[in-house]
């Protein structure tokens, strides 16, 4: 490898790196590295392919050489250059997802290639990422992420492998562009991503007959196509063109992964032999059909067709909330693609014959709309949810009717992340002190952090790593002072919330709380407040009103708490424009308390939750999603946990109990902290979100109760938890105690530990 530091320094001087602008110097780095190592090596036999609308992949070259184990020498080599690495901070994240979902699928692909599994990635080349994200306005404003502004040398089209797909009639290019996927002294795997593009891009006849619209109509229309992501995350957008690039993803997906089987293989009736596709969610559940129709095609009868897709099919449910489970306009579909919708009605078909004694719940076609969890349980022969009260929720409501016919099917795959790019690459103080006590072994092999265990009672190690978590924190700090013009303390807890904003995961609840300290600080009832600062960072889906309501609340907050001298040195307020991966990079090393605080029974699992346990931040949570399974490996006194459970709040439910009115009238501080949404503490610039939201605390929606998400009734524990995690933190060795305790319990939380668990249950590569 100093070969290739010493052939890259010199070849960085000739080039005359230092003197080039950071795309160019950008794109020599990449090619340089490329044509320095080996390449992909086809694997012969079984093959898992994970179909996806999003990959949240977030940047790519540090976490790229990383993991081919150059990074240290490149970045001398360019430093020697005279070339700072930094400058690559400038380039953009590859943010081509969402959140959780679409970051799990690039943890996925990451982890599958550390551990030699054959695992194949398959989703859209968008023009725009998902959206950036600008609060100078004092309220969210969303820009086009433009995210291959400096190029995407790390990606190569491949226009021999080009497909055509029809939509609406319409033929259209389907051009894969791979992204390697390099594993950490592993293989290298795949990321292929379609892009869209017009059979004849230009019309020379319409142009010469002055039609000049005309004549780039067919690019035009092609390149909108895959133009850009759907900003909704766990919010229903029903759009045709959505539809149009799930049409569009699965058709040119299942060309080439049966070309590649007859290119293999011969014919496509071993398909389900050699071949399993994971469906990331209902996005790419017109992959069924898609498939089914092609090996029609291909002389294949319907029943033998649907036999093949039952046995190369596995789906994996990610969200609870009904209303973003997928339903689509049957003559919608039928006019954008009448061989899917014609294989679907013959599916429904084969439906009715199995289970005549079904519920209507069942039908794959219902009223008109076609039921996409629906159409994924019945054809696929695995599904499993993402954390076991996830799971448990699935096979008792969601699925059920599915569930006790064939309960077999069902299995749960809790979630990991990797501790590569999410603790080696993001945290390397904590990294060395990880290294220096256990060895590297948990790069690779992370269940070997419970090695730690015996320093939880070494006072110098609590010490080290209280110093650790100082020195990201001050890193973050030099981050917002750079980003934010805010200046923080280091010695204040940091207290951080960083997801997407969604009602379910209660922003709210944290910014109430946060008013509540507020107050309390101000008429002296909270004389012993821990200084925290309190960080958020989320995206709200442009079109979600209410959350943008939120967004603007916690700003109005922030310039209130920040701009009082009452609060100096005690509280801060901090909202991050424009949270994705790289701030998460950043802010998750430097986290005292994670907080994950969803109500009970909506957060599928969650992700962030791991990421800043493998930190060393004790969760601040809600007895939902994968934090039980946090608990269940660290213990109660780890963590800060509070709340109603899951069943409490079905019983209260079905008895109608739930009464915000009365929390309300009974507790006075509540009150308080409430009404700053309607007594003009502060300014939402006309617009009624500050009413709007607390009319969806006290009265709810004409057309469902209030507080569907019980912030209310959360409220007292919440911010009892709250006071208890400040008052621990004053005990440094104590906290660090805990962090630790949480480092060392993190173990099955790696990605590793999940995609082995898919590929011997359910692909059996
Ligand atoms: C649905 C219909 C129409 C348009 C969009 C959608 C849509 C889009 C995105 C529905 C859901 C999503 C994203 C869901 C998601 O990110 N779910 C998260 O998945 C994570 C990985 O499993 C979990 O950890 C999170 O708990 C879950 O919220």
């Amino acid at each position: 490898m100093d070969d290739l530091k010493s052939r890259l320094t010199a070849a960085a001087r000739e080039a005359d790196l230092s003197r080039m602008d950071t795309a160019d110097a950008y794109n020599f780095i990449v090619r340089f590295v490329k044509d320095s190592v080996r390449t992909p090596v086809q694997t012969e036999g079984r093959r898992a392919y994970y179909l996806s609308s999003e990959f949240l992949m977030g940047r790519l070259t540090e976490a790229n050489l990383f993991n081919l184990g150059i990074r240290d020498s490149v970045y001398e080599a360019l430093r020697e250059a005279g070339f700072d690495p930094e400058r690559l901070l400038e380039i953009p994240d590859a943010a081509l997802g969402n959140g959780g979902l679409g970051r799990l699928a690039a943890c996925f692909l990451e982890a599958a290639a550390t551990h030699r599994i054959p695992l194949f990635g398959y989703g859209l080349r968008y023009r725009y990422g998902l959206f950036k994200q600008d609060l100078a306005a004092g309220y969210q404003r969303e820009e086009a992420d433009d995210w291959t502004k400096y190029g995407d040398p790390w990606s190569d089209r491949r226009e021999s492998d080009a497909v055509e797909v029809t939509i609406g009639g319409e033929r259209i290019r389907a051009v894969p562009y791979d992204m390697p996927v390099y594993g950490y002294e592993g293989a290298v795997g795949n990321l292929r991503l379609w892009q869209a593009e017009a059979v004849r891009p230009f019309d020379f006849a319409a142009f010469d007959a002055g039609r000049y619209a005309e004549a780039s109509a067919a690019s035009e229309r092609a390149s909108r196509l895959t133009a850009v992501l759907y900003p909704n995350d766990n919010t229903p957008e029903g759009k045709q063109l959505r539809l149009s690039q799930q049409i569009f993803l699965t058709a040119a997906t299942v060309e080439d992964v049966l070309r590649s089987q007859e290119r293999a293989h011969e014919s496509c009736a071993s398909l389900a032999e050699y071949a399993v596709l994971q469906l990331n969610d209902t996005h790419p559940v017109l992959a069924i059909p898609m498939l089914i129709t092609a090996l029609e095609r291909r002389g294949m009868p319907f029943a033998e067709a649907l036999e093949t897709a039952r046995r190369t099919f596995a789906y994996t449910n990610h969200t609870v909330m009904t209303e973003a489970l997928e339903v689509w306009d049957a003559a919608l579909l039928q006019r954008l693609s009448p061989e899917a919708m014609g294989a679907i009605g013959k599916i429904q078909q084969a439906l009715e014959r199995e289970y005549p004694d079904r519920t209507a719940d069942m039908n794959i076609i219902d009223g008109g709309r076609v039921h996409m969890a629906r159409l994924a349980t019945y054809v696929s022969f695995a599904v499993n949810g993402v954390a076991p009260l996830h799971t448990e929720i699935l096979t008792r409501r969601v699925l059920a009717p599915w569930y006790e016919r064939t309960p077999g099917k069902f299995s749960n795959k809790t979630n990991g992340v990797t501790q590569r790019r999410f603790l080696a690459v993001a945290n390397p103080p904590l990294a060395s002190f990880i290294t220096e006590r256990i060895g590297d072994g948990w790069v690779k092999n992370f269940s070997e952090v419970e090695k730690l265990r015996p320093y939880l009672s070494d006072a110098p190690s609590l010490r080290d790593l209280a110093a650790v978590k100082r020195e990201n924190k001050q890193r973050l700090c030099r981050r917002i002072a750079e980003r934010c013009g805010e200046k923080l303390d280091a010695d204040f807890l940091f207290d951080i919330q960083v997801k997407r904003l969604h009602e379910y995961k209660r922003q709210l609840l944290n910014a109430l709380s946060i008013v509540y300290f507020y107050q309390g600080l101000r008429d002296g009832s909270i004389p012993d407040f821990t200084p925290t600062a309190f960080l958020f960072g989320a995206k709200s889906a442009p079109g979600y009103h209410r959350a943008k309501g939120i967004i603007r609340y916690i700003l109005e907050i922030a310039k209130r708490v920040n701009g009082d001298p009452l609060c100096e040195g005690r509280m801060r307020v901090i909202f991050v424009p424009d949270y994705n991966v790289s701030w998460a990079e950043v802010l998750i090393p430097a986290g005292d308390l994670s907080e994950q605080i969803s109500m009970a029974g909506t957060e599928a699992s969650g992700t962030g939750n791991m990421k800043f346990m493998m930190n060393g931040a004790p969760t601040l949570g809600t007895y939902d999603g994968a934090n039980l399974e946090i608990l269940r490996a660290v213990g109660e006194e780890n963590n800060y946990f509070f709340g109603a459970r899951a069943e409490e709040i079905i019983a209260e439910r079905e008895a109608n109990a739930y009464d915000p009115r009365r929390l309300y009238a009974e507790d006075g501080a509540l009150r308080r902290a409430v009404d700053t949404l309607i007594d003009g503490t502060f300014d939402d610039g006309g617009t009624g979100a500050f009413r709007d939201l607390y009319t969806s605390l006290l009265d709810g929606a004409p057309w469902h109760r209030a507080d569907h998400y019980r912030v209310l009734g959360d409220f007292r524990s919440y911010v009892e938890a709250k006071s208890r995690a400040g008052a621990d933190y004053r005990d440094t060795e104590g906290y660090a105690r805990r962090a630790l305790a949480n480092i060392a319990a993190s173990g099955e939380f790696s990605a590793d530990r999940t995609v082995k668990e898919y590929a011997k249950e359910i692909w059996r590569v």
